[in-house]
């Protein structure tokens, strides 16, 4: 049997290890059942009993001390297998499977947690899990090819060279207490002239679509309009400061704005909002975007610009996905085209096959939701707009994208310098990728799925090559709404994420979207220096029909 450490964390790690090791092997073949739990549990049991003996010397310990414990860990086995069934949830890319998917995330959690010990720690726990394996009487072949990958994963696992990672030099980031602001207005005409859904029947769908086809096309006209104004402008040279102040550019699918020292400047930055339209309109009210965006408009001199940065995923899961938030953001983007950013999250992807258009990421419910009245060429629109939406705003040092870091192998096959992050594979590889807690991820790991990992260092050192300090996505499910996902002194990487609500009537019923608290934030940046204010999202007040038109059917009639 495993020592444990006389070090409560170490203690306490060790334990989390063996369970996710366990939980992993019960997941490998078929699902979890109340034979494997029941097993992992009876072990739990041994193992705190051993631990219990091994800080008193052998002494007996008080049973209610045991009870806890036991208590304590039969908790962390269903915390870990509540993030498993939550990876069941994560929409998949075309030509793979959600087991293949949750396969390559129960092997990023036991390399994790192996990460965190030295080498004898790992054998160890290694050695433990072994035991375990045996304990039933047989050890299944795919339980022991797992646990042999993972001993490889970690043998082959290399450090990053540190002359690579150069800190930003000026500016700081301040990150403040989470807010929960009242939005002054109940409501705005901007926003509640839109608020209508599609039809049901085949011709009235058609008229219907046709506004929204005429809006796509002036999204487009205007994306083309501002890449012909940028085009070529991502120099060699990394990060904004390398323009001159108050330049604001797209080249490519990229947005660069290089502030003026001299002012200070709010942005709105809304994570996935997956259909949940009453968050989307929460949020611009609670910050009072639009009075902000017209003072600024009357009276520059006196009044800040108020930027809107969307960081993707606007469709799918929610129930107001093209007609609510996607509408919407296209409506914003076309009234304040050098104040709002529609990045593209990967649930903007639908492809042609055979002359006909598909979602590659499944589940796909807003592709489900208008496929039996669209025509293909509808779809078609949409797809041209996805493939057009920016990826990426490089805003002073603050780097906006949907997911992460691209793949290592594809960073050292086609990384030249800034103007790269233009490269499609890149590009692609950034709306799929979240942070792991392991240093470096290997590069087999992050093969295994288009939904892959990347490390704190490999994180660090992308940063370096693009002269940024924060990096702010969304994509990940975060039940808190908001966390900075790596908060080192050097560089940070900030997860928001903007859909959700226990009871969001946005969301279906049954919708795992419910853990998640909303949130979103507001940044103001003013000479390198970020202060960056989480806020909560009153969803519920928009959930009320006198608001939100969407919910026209609550009044009855
Ligand atoms: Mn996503």
């Amino acid at each position: 049997m495993i020592k444990f450490s006389s070090d409560p964390y170490i203690a306490e790690s060790q334990m989390r290890a063996i369970i996710q090791h366990l939980v992993a092997f019960a997941y490998i073949d078929a699902d979890f059942d109340p034979a494997e739990r029941k097993f992992i549990e009876q072990h739990i049991a041994l193992l705190v009993q051993q631990r219990a003996q091994e800080v008193t010397g052998g002494q007996s310990v008080a049973p209610d001390v045991i009870a806890r414990w036991t208590q304590h860990f039969r908790e962390v086995l269903q915390e870990i297998d509540h993030r498993i069934q939550g990876y069941f949830q994560e929409a998949v890319a075309h030509g793979e499977t959600t087991e293949q998917y949750v396969l390559a995330r129960l092997k990023l959690g036991c390399f994790e947690l192996l990460t965190r010990f030295d080498e004898e720690g790992q054998r160890a726990i290694l050695a433990a899990v072994e035991q375990l394996m045996q304990a039933d009487g047989v050890v299944h072949p795919n339980e022991r090819a797992f646990r042999d990958e993972i001993v490889r994963l970690i043998a082959e696992t290399e450090e990053v060279d540190e002359a690579e990672i150069v800190p930003v030099s000026d500016g700081d980031v301040i990150i403040a207490e989470a807010q929960r602001p009242r939005a002054p207005l109940d409501n705005h005409p901007f926003l509640s002239r839109h608020e209508w859904d599609f039809s049901r029947d085949p011709s009235i769908f058609e008229q219907q679509a046709q506004g929204d086809m005429e809006l796509v096309s002036e999204v487009m006209e205007t994306l083309c309009r501002q890449r012909a104004a940028g085009q070529g402008k991502l120099t060699g040279a990394p990060g904004a400061e390398a323009y001159e102040a108050g330049a604001q550019f797209l080249d490519g699918h990229v947005y660069v704005v290089a502030p003026r020292p001299e002012l200070n400047y709010e942005l709105l930055v809304l994570g996935d909002l997956h259909g949940c339209y009453s968050c989307l309109k929460a949020a611009l009210l609670q910050v009072d975007f639009f009075s902000k965006a017209q003072a600024h408009a009357d009276d520059p001199a006196k009044n800040p610009p108020i930027y809107l940065v969307f960081l993707g995923d606007y469709i799918d899961r929610g129930r107001f996905s093209l007609s609510g938030t996607l509408r919407t953001v296209m409506q914003l983007f076309v009234k304040l085209p050098e104040r709002v950013f529609p990045l593209r999250g990967n649930h903007e992807y639908y492809v042609e096959l055979d002359g006909k258009v598909l979602a590659p990421v499944r589940p796909c419910e807003a592709m489900d939701s208008i496929s039996a009245v669209a025509k293909n060429e509808v779809l078609a629109t949409y797809m041209n707009l996805f493939e057009a939406l920016p990826n990426i705003l490089i805003f002073g040092d603050l780097f906006f994208v949907h997911g992460g870091i691209p793949r290592a192998d594809t960073l050292q096959q086609r990384w030249e310098n800034i103007a790269s992050l233009n490269d499609p594979e890149l590009r692609f590889q950034m709306m799929w990728s979240d942070p792991s807690e392991a240093d470096m991820v290997p590069l087999d790991l992050q093969l295994a799925s288009a939904r892959f990992p990347f490390g704190r260092r490999q994180f660090q050192q992308f940063m370096a090559r693009v002269g940024c300090r924060v990096m702010v996505r969304g994509h990940e499910l975060i039940a808190e709404g908001f966390r900075p996902s790596y908060d080192d002194s050097e560089v940070k990487l900030l997860s928001v994420f903007s859909a959700g609500g226990a009871d969001n009537d946005d969301l279906p019923l049954d919708s795992h979207y419910r853990e998640v608290r909303p949130m979103a934030l507001t940044i103001r940046y003013q000479a390198g220096v970020s202060t960056i204010t989480p806020f909560e999202i009153d969803y519920r007040r928009y959930n009320d029909p006198r608001y939100n038109a969407f919910f026209k059917e609550k009044l009855g009639g």
